[in-house]
């Protein structure tokens, strides 16, 4: 199996995390895909252009992370990250897209603060990727309980989110009002898959 792969994307961090849960990640081959750039080649494994994308075995290519993190758990027989049915399936694909929009505004903030030029940035608009941060996060604080001990595909994204504002905004202290995601957070930090991820330039 082929992934599209960047090492700053905590969607790929996803993928990742998952492929080392679950043991399988030796078997990935990881082909770099810098999408950003005029002359990507991305758009020919995901015609969103996004990475990551996965090509399978037998030659199929999935998109987007959930997609491609569900995949792999198919192929895992053990222990599942996506329970099968029920209320904790409910609950894990609920916080895997808490975990996913915290990423989504902050991938968008990124971007405006980044990438588009000073003249033609909209302060409300940062405005408003900065507020959906705030309440992902203060949602997030509330549902540790439901975050618990059970490394779920809900937990891998949140760490994902977490890890992405440490990241790009090291000096932005989410912790402080927010001592119990800080605490579980420092607790999940630990596991080796989340270890062999951490996100680089
Ligand atoms: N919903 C997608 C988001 C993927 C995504 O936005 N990836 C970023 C890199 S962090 C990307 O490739 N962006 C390129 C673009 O938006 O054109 C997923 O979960 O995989």
């Amino acid at each position: 199996m082929k992934l599209r792969y960047s090492s700053t994307s905590p969607y790929v961090r996803k993928v990742m995390i998952v492929a080392h849960e679950i043991g399988i990640a030796e078997r990935l081959q990881i082909v770099p895909g810098n999408p950003w750039v005029s002359d990507t080649d991305v758009p020919q494994d995901n015609p969103l252009g996004k990475v990551p994308a996965l090509i399978t075995d037998d030659g199929a290519h999935l998109y987007d992370s959930p997609v491609i993190c569900e995949y792999l758990d198919s192929l895992n027989l053990g222990r599942k990250l996506f329970p099968a049915s029920g209320a904790a399936r409910w609950a894990a694909l609920r916080l895997q897209a808490l975990g996913d929009g915290i990423l989504d505004a902050a991938v968008t903030l990124r971007l405006e603060t980044v990438m588009r030029p000073a003249e033609y940035r909209w302060p409300a608009w940062l405005a408003r990727q900065e507020a959906a941060i705030g309440r992902g996060l203060d949602a997030a604080e509330v549902e540790v309980p439901q975050l618990g001990e059970d490394f779920n595909i809900g937990a891998v994204a949140m760490v994902c989110a977490l890890g992405y504002l440490d990241f790009r905004w090291p000096e932005d202290d989410w912790r402080k009002a927010r001592p119990r995601l800080a605490h579980w957070y420092a607790m999940k930090k630990n596991r080796p898959s989340v270890q062999a991820t951490m996100p680089h330039d």
